[in-house]
This record gives C-alpha cells, structure tokens and sequence, in this order.
C-alpha cells in the first residue's frame, strides 16, 4: 500500500503542470456553478487544452452531455466522476509488462540475454530513460548492460558512460561515427558471453521523416534478431510528452516502421499538457509503459492509468 502510494505521489508530482490547467481550472470553472451545457462546453475546452486530443475529449464530453440531458449527471460533481470513469475507460487496464527472453529450449540451461532497443527523436529523453529503466532492473536483482549505438551526436556515449558508471553497470561502445549495428552486433556477443539479463540499446535521435536513418534501425534490429533470438524483446518509442500533438504523430509514424512495442512518455512533470497520455492511447494502439516524471534517475513510473487519472484529479 506504501509503495502504491508513493507511485501515487510521484505521478501526483510530476502533473502538477497539467493539473493547474485542468483540474485547478476545472474547480475554478465548476465552483459554485450549477451544471448545464454551458459548464460541459467549458469543461471541453479545458480538456483541449491539456492534451487529451479531439477523439478522446469528443468521446468522453459527448456521453456527458448524452447523461446529462438524460438526466443521470445532476450536480457538477457527477459531471468530475463521470469524467473520469471515462477517462479510465479509454485508457484501459495499465500493460506495464516488459516481454523477456525465454531460454532456448534446445539449450534450456544457457541464459538468453533480454534485449531492449530504444529509440525516438532528438532530444525526447532516450539516454536519460534508459538510465532509469536500467536502475528500475537493477533494483529487481537483474544485470544489465548498455550499448552506446548513438555514435552520431558528439557526447553521446560519453552521456552513456557516465550513467553506466553510476549505475555500475557494464557499456559497450564503438568508434564516434562508426556503425550503430555494429556496436549493437559487439554488444550481443558481450552479453551472451557475460550472460548478462538484460541489455538495452541506445539509439540517435532520428525523424521518423529521414528514411536512411529509419533503415539504419532496421539494420539494428536485424543485427540484433541474428544474434540473440527473439530479440529485440521490446522497441521501446521515448516520447516527449512536452510535445503534445507531434508525440501523436511520432506514436504513429514509428508505429509503423518501427515495429514499437511499448512507448516511454517522458517529462510529463515538464508539461500542462499530461493529457496527452490519453490522445497517445487513442491515436496508436501502442500501450504507454512508463512515464517519465522528472530528470532523476528514479524519475521512471510504471504506467497505470487509475492512478494517472486519479492524480490529474486530485487537488
Ligand atoms: N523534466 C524532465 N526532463 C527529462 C526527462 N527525461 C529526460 N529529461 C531531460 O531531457 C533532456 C534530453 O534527454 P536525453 O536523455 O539526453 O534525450 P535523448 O533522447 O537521449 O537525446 P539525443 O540523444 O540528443 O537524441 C535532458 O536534459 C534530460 O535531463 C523527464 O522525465 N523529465
Ligand atoms: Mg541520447
């Protein structure tokens, strides 16, 4: 229950942006009025506002209304709970579940290493996840490795390398400018050799617009699907929740080509616009598994959606 708890804390914290906007605006707007169509409009704006997407607000504002005029929302309190069960409706039952490496049944005795690729634009908080998702596994017992792959942007693996080093945990790295898969093929070797649990790739910040650099993930992937079977286990999208509507469009277009199998939402503390998480949802079947709520290394919640909506709506 603590624990739960303090997940609750830290998603309250890291919303505290979104829920000036919506839920402080929301009181202000529902505080002492008595609710009518006029109040359900206003409460559609706000809901624009902080992100949740035209879809989703039409959905959930459309069946208020429909509650209303049907007479089964009275007061502007029912209006705040039937927003919410909405909301939680349509973000649905929380999928923060990583998929593992299973043992190869021919060799059941030898580990096969779990392997994570990491991607999205520049700048979303790639490295910076990692670094946390890496002491999420470590605080579960598990050993882990990174591989530095961005060997484009100038700093990149030293950023890595100095997460490694506080993390203690082991790097792989290649020449700056070298080639991204072929640190990714060196870093599979190692952690088959080592027999290391999980190992999680970094990648450069890539438009999902830039076809080489699309291709050259493609490359990663294949790299690493010769090396170690099943891999990569998850492609993991880092959004920036910052970004509202163009996460929208990352979610979909990496979607695509990508083959993403869970999305980060990162800095949602940074943003008024915390709703976005249910536009993402909506847009993309690509479940959020974690949110990222501030640049410390703990910063990292697994992503569950009663609580998120609980946390927007609490004072
Ligand atoms: N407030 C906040 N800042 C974050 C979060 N995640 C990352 N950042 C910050 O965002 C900036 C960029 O993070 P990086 O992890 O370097 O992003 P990246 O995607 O690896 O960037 P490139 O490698 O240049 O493409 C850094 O200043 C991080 O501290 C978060 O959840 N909250
Ligand atoms: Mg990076």
């Amino acid at each position: 229950m603590a624990f739960f708890k303090s997940i609750l804390g830290k998603i309250k914290q890291g919303l505290a942006a979104t829920r000036d906007t919506l839920v402080t605006g929301l009181k202000n707007l529902i505080l002492g009025r008595k609710l009518d169509e006029q109040l359900i409009d206003e409460v559609e704006v706000m809901l624009l506002r902080a992100d949740v997407g035209t879809a989703a607000t039409t959905k959930v504002i459309d069946s208020a209304r429909a509650d209303f005029r049907a007479g089964k929302l009275k007061e502007s309190k029912d209006l705040l709970d039937h927003l919410k069960a909405g909301l939680k409706e349509l973000l649905g039952g929380p999928q923060t579940q990583l998929a593992e490496a299973v043992a190869d049944p021919a060799n059941p005795g030898t580990r096969v290493p779990t392997v994570y690729l990491i991607t999205g634009i520049n700048g979303a908080g790639k490295t910076t996840s990692i670094a946390k998702l890496a002491n999420l596994l470590r605080k579960q017992n598990k050993t882990v490795m990174l591989a530095a792959c961005d060997t484009f942007r100038a700093g990149a693996v030293r950023q890595l390398e100095i997460w490694a080093e506080r993390l203690g945990v082991e790097l792989v790295k290649g020449q700056q400018g070298g080639d991204p898969a072929a640190v990714a093929f060196d870093a599979c070797q190692a952690a088959v050799a080592r027999g290391v649990d999980v190992l999680i790739l970094d990648t450069a910040g890539r438009l999902q617009t830039q076809d080489p650099l699309m291709r050259q993930l493609g490359k990663i992937r294949s790299v690493v699907a010769k090396k170690i079977a099943g891999a990569p286990h998850e492609t993991l999208l880092v959004l920036d929740a910052t970004t509202g509507q163009n996460a929208l469009r990352q979610a979909e277009e990496f979607g695509k080509f990508a083959s993403v199998s869970g999305i980060i939402l990162a800095k949602l503390d940074g943003t008024a616009k915390g709703g976005v998480v249910v536009a993402v949802k909506q847009a993309s079947s690509i479940p959020v598994k974690f949110v990222g709520v501030g640049e410390s290394i703990d910063d990292l919640e697994p992503f569950d959606p009663d609580s998120f909506v609980e946390a927007m709506f609490e004072g």
